[in-house]
């Protein structure tokens, strides 16, 4: 039986997937809430593909739980934030983990940490602990790195057909493991050592932070010398070897906003255009704030609740909001005692914020400036509802003229 613990963004799907192919699995987390949730039958957060995954894998047995298992396989999937002061990982909530799993787990388990963590996190933290309990690593207890790879949005395609990274200390645990991913997972599984999982993983995270940081810079060198960014950036993405990416009001999300850091925390001196491209992607929220106070001159608007912030999430169509640019964009606000603006989201029922509004029209009723800050798919097929307003695209959703841009 594999107990999976953390139920989150990744821990449930991953939990779902494998009961739907036929691995009994028991989901446990520390969240009492949460798992009431799952146990009446219903899903914690909206996921294309989620619901059909999640009955499957009730019909298919699974269970969810607070206590951790008496069994042979974990895979731990819990949140590894970073210090906002040193940028070192904080690896609080996979040492618990691992900690709870020591006090159950008999001899001859396997612990598959999921999470993403920076390399030397598992020598650092989690062998320590699994000594001081009297294991003996690679005998008594097998240690697994297992990173993910599931965009939010896409995840239940992805995790089917994703290739994956194992990282273990033995080929042959390495090869069990993929054995067990390789029940639901139809890609490529590249079986390698622990520390260079934990490094790939981060480095795919930070080659999209830096190549998304690429473009937001050239977003405000455009902006500077009145050049249009889009275009540049359209033809430039002809030539056979360039692909560069979006500019947009920022990077949010808990994981290319975050893991980039555990490198920059651990390797100050090493990681300079990392450290950069982190700073220049947190600069953007200020950076469209700027943006709209300029706008706002420029059409005699003086009262910051006629401008009406569209998206409250990190990306599109998603109902996730950590780290969100809109959410990084109000902080900016506050620290500059800017108040009054309204905002509204589709994918956010509850209040997040202040201002905010439920309903679409009501919103563009009350707003002169509409700020496009998530392309949600509402607003894309909605842009004729705005023909009336000032609208500032930070996603470049619509190709119309007389729309202000980044
Ligand atoms: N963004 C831009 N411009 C772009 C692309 C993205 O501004 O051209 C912004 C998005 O709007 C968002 C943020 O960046 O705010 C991050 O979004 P994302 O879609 O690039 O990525 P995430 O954070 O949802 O998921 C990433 C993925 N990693 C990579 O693409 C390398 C995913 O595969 C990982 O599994 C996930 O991180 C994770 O859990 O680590």
């Amino acid at each position: 039986m594999v107990n999976v613990i953390g139920l989150g963004y990744i821990g449930l799907p991953t939990a779902l997937m494998f009961a739907s192919h036929g691995v009994e699995v028991v989901g446990t987390d520390y969240n009492k809430e949460l798992v009431a949730t799952l146990n009446a039958g219903k899903t914690t957060f909206e996921e294309k593909g989620l619901d059909e995954l999640f009955s499957e894998a009730l019909n298919s047995g699974i269970k969810f739980t607070t206590e951790y298992q008496v069994t042979d396989t974990y895979i731990v999937s819990v949140p590894t934030p970073y210090d906002k002061d040193t940028k070192k990982i904080d690896a609080c909530y996979v040492n618990a983990a691992v900690k709870e799993i020591m006090r159950v787990c008999p001899k001859g388990a396997t612990v598959v940490i999921e999470s993403t963590v920076s390399p030397g996190t598992i020598d650092r933290f989690v062998r320590p602990i699994i000594e001081e309990n009297g294991f003996k690593i690679g005998e008594d207890i097998n240690l697994v790195h297992a990173p993910e790879r599931i965009i939010p949005g896409n995840m239940v395609y992805e995790l089917l057909h994703n290739s994956r990274t194992i990282g273990a200390d033995s080929k042959e645990i390495g090869e069990k493991i993929k054995k067990l991913y390789s029940s639901f997972c139809l890609g490529d599984i590249v079986v390698t050592d622990i520390k260079t999982a934990e490094m790939t993983k981060v480095i795919e995270n930070t080659y999209r932070a830096v190549n998304i940081a690429f473009a937001n810079e050239l977003a405000k060198i455009c902006r500077y010398d009145d050049m249009d960014v889009y275009e540049i950036i359209r033809i430039c993405n002809m030539h056979p070897r360039v692909n560069i990416l979006t500019p947009g009001p920022g990077v949010g999300g808990h994981c290319i906003s975050v893991d980039p850091w555990f490198l920059v925390g651990d390797y100050p001196e090493l990681t300079k255009v990392i450290g950069e491209s982190m700073k220049i992607n947190a600069s953007m929220p200020e950076f469209v704030l700027e943006r709209i106070k300029s706008i706002m001159q420029e059409n005699n608007i003086s009262d910051f609740s006629k401008v009406g912030l569209y998206g409250l999430t990190y990306k599109e169509n998603v109902d996730d909001y950590r780290e969100s640019p809109t959410l990084q964009l109000l902080e900016c606000c506050e620290s500059k005692n800017i108040s009054g603006f309204k905002s509204y989201d589709p994918y956010i029922t509850k209040d997040i914020v202040t201002n905010q509004y439920h309903d679409f029209d009501e919103f563009l009723n009350d707003t002169l400036l509409v700020v496009i800050l998530v392309s949600h798919d509402e607003i894309k097929n909605n842009m004729d509802k705005l023909k009336d307003k000032i609208v500032l695209d930070t996603r470049k959703v619509s190709d119309k003229d007389g729309i202000y841009r980044l």
